[in-house]
């Protein structure tokens, strides 16, 4: 594994996890889950998403970037909630504040192919990424799409942090368990990834 690859099972205890879904729940009902697709093909993720923060993640044919808007209604995304700041300024101390909160939620169905988050200016800070909901299984790799990869499985209240040689690391989630949901209705997951976009 790539140094500065973390993760922290079960940081958020149930409490919190309940108290984070509630804060995603408002979220999600400010600046509704869309439906992004790959630039190029137009084919659509399997995962839907949103955001919260000063910016937020969009894909679409013109590309992959970050925008103050969501990309339906056209408003400013809402605030971070204060239980993710929180968790960022505990695991990321040197990081300045996020910028952006991607919030992704996978279907039972859904699955996510490896990638490397390098759509962002700098790459100084870590990316924080939070799971709720059901189990999946994430695969993690190396700064090539060659490397080789290993998967662990991801369960509701862990927390990941992709830092320093990890922070390019190529990652993705090949599938959702199911029936490992206590959290989220009909296998769902929610994940939230933290990050800081400029310098
Ligand atoms: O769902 C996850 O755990 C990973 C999400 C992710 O890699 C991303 O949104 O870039
Ligand atoms: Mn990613």
């Amino acid at each position: 594994m790539l140094p500065g690859f973390r993760i922290l099972p079960g940081y958020f205890d149930r409490a919190a996890q309940e108290r984070l879904l509630d804060e995603i729940r408002a979220v999600v009902s400010a600046a509704p889950l869309f439906l992004p697709r790959m630039p190029g093909t137009g084919k659509p993720f399997s995962v839907r998403m949103s955001n919260c923060g000063p910016l937020g993640w969009v894909a679409d044919a013109d590309g992959y970037r970050y925008q103050p808007t969501h990309p339906v209604t056209g408003a400013p995304w809402p605030p971070i909630p204060g239980l993710l700041r929180d968790a960022w300024h505990d695991l990321c101390p040197q990081a300045p504040d996020p910028q952006a909160c991607l919030v992704n939620y996978y279907s039972a169905e859904a699955r996510l192919g490896l990638h490397q988050d390098r759509d962002e200016e700098t790459f100084d800070a870590p990316v924080l990424s939070v799971s709720l909901g059901a189990t999946a299984v994430f695969r993690i790799g190396g700064t090539t799409r060659r490397a080789p990869t290993r998967s662990l499985r991801l369960g509701s209240g862990d927390v990941v942090v992709l830092g320093g040689e990890a922070r390019l690391a190529f990652h993705g989630i090949d599938r959702i368990v199911k029936g490992t949901s206590e959290l989220v209705t009909d296998d769902g997951r929610i994940n939230l990834t933290l990050r800081r976009v400029g310098p």
